[in-house]
């Protein structure tokens, strides 16, 4: 076979607790997602909140027998921190344990690996009123949840990854305004972002002090960020992005420490969160055994043209611009670039600078609308979808056969989901969903999935 990958390489895809599970008595408790769906129904594509969901409470086993029919080894979704403690901090909810329960033992039985993701942008209300990631008791709240889950699951749970896309509620909930508490702060953002950081590492120390089985990482989105010439300034632009965005969290997690020039560049801004004299010794004990990566797109930068209004709030585009390149191969549906190499140059990255640890990735995908057009006898015959996870496969296959340490291939995602405030504008599933009858269809790229998996490659 051409494309060839190890026999124990993992297959599978990837998913969340609030896009997928739905209603259930009693009801779990509220995250900002809800509050906020219930304050501003309009943010919400077709207005379609998190109620809305593939119902994987109530079909988790059929579900099961699907990723089984798709020749799935391994299947990472997220626990619901406000199903199993409603309120975030007090009591858990028997329910919540035993549905947990039965969806890691059915998988365990139908032979797929659980990769279980503890926080998966789904913050219990309740702890946002407390400032959610601003808050240092927040941290040892989530640490608390943390602890728990390992205690239930821990026996038969061996992948956990403390956070899906950290990154992701800050950058949202504090910069661009599309997750609550969609505030413009950058101060804040770091502040939230440093203690996601704190919460991470309180989690691997629980993890690593209870001796449990399994191994522990985080899931981040990596964006490599490529400057539009090797002009100075273009190339400082991009090295500010990568700080900013990427490596605010994987220096942490892999080496155990911020990047000085971050740190630096912080502080030049007046930007930099409170630090406490202990921090530097949690960050420390954060270092991750498995790293998740979620690669999607990357990003474009060049220098910024104009001057920078100094009387503005400081913003990351103080820094760089980001650059529309020409002729770049666009998803016109989520509006992001498709760069397959993007892919081998974050294994590259992590061989070169980081010592090769141990990754998979953890997500990747294409979102496209109105995809009851490509159905043909009953079936989506999603063939660029095929493409899409093919090529990105190749340049995995490339990356692997140069030494990098990548055990893994987890596509976004297993059926079609509700997501944020996208709704289901945009379809990824490798099985349909029809949300008025919840009937699910395998689609064209499930079964061309299904085969590869089997196979453990692909011509
Ligand atoms: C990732 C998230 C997923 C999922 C995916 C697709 O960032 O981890 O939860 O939503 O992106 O993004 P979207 O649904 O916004 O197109």
């Amino acid at each position: 076979m051409k494309y060839q990958f190890p026999e124990d390489f993992w297959w599978g895809s990837a998913s969340s607790a609030l896009q997928t599970e739905g209603e259930s008595q009693p009801a779990r408790g509220e995250t900002t997602w809800d509050a906020w769906y219930r304050q501003q129904p309009t943010r919400f594509h077709q207005q379609v909140g998190p109620q809305d969901t593939s119902t994987f409470y109530q079909h988790w086993r059929e579900d099961i027998a699907l990723l089984k029919q798709l020749n799935h080894n391994s299947f990472r979704t997220s626990l619901s921190w406000s199903r199993l403690i409603p309120d975030g901090t007090g009591e858990v909810n028997p329910q919540a344990v035993a549905f947990y329960n039965n969806v890691i033992d059915e998988l365990l039985a139908q032979g797929i690996q659980p990769f279980i993701t503890l926080f998966h942008f789904d913050m219990p209300m309740a702890m946002q009123r407390q400032g959610g990631w601003e808050s240092r008791e927040v941290v040892a709240a989530f640490s608390r949840y943390a602890n728990l889950c390992f205690e239930l699951f821990g026996d038969r749970v061996l992948h956990w990854f403390t956070f899906n896309e950290p990154i992701v509620p800050v950058e949202g909930g504090y910069l661009y305004d599309f997750h609550y508490p969609n505030v413009v702060d950058f101060k804040r953002a770091a502040t939230a972002a440093y203690h996601t950081v704190l919460a991470h590492a309180q989690a691997v120390r629980a993890f690593r002090a209870g001796h449990y089985p399994g191994e522990i990482g985080i899931v981040l989105n990596l964006t490599p960020s490529y400057p539009r010439s090797q002009n100075p300034a273009d190339v400082k632009a991009a090295h500010h992005a990568d700080l900013l965005f990427n490596r605010s969290f994987l220096d942490p997690v892999l080496r155990g420490e911020y990047p000085a020039d971050l740190m630096v560049l912080l502080q030049s801004y007046d930007q930099l969160p409170v630090c406490q004299p202990e921090d530097r010794a949690l960050i420390a004990e954060g270092k991750i055994d498995l790293l998740g990566i979620n690669y999607y797109q990357p990003r474009r930068v060049k220098c910024r043209d104009s001057a920078v209004n100094l009387h503005s709030p400081f913003m990351p585009e103080w820094l760089f611009d980001n650059y529309e390149m020409p002729g770049r191969k666009m998803n016109p549906y989520r509006g992001w670039e498709i760069y397959e190499p993007g892919i081998y140059d974050i294994l590259t990255n992590l061989r070169v600078n980081y010592g090769n640890p141990r990754c998979f990735i953890s997500e990747n995908g294409m979102g496209v609308e109105n995809e009851q057009r490509f159905v043909d006898d009953g079936q989506i015959n999603d063939d660029y979808r095929i493409e899409f996870v093919s090529e990105h496969l190749k340049w995995l296959h490339k990356g692997i056969s140069e030494g990098s340490h990548c055990l893994g291939y987890h596509m976004w995602t297993f059926i079609d989901n509700w997501s944020w405030c996208n709704g289901y504008k945009n379809r990824y599933g490798f099985v349909q969903l029809d949300l008025a009858t919840q009937q699910r269809t395998v689609k064209k790229s499930g079964e061309w999935f299904a085969r590869t998996a089997a196979r453990h490659g692909f011509n």
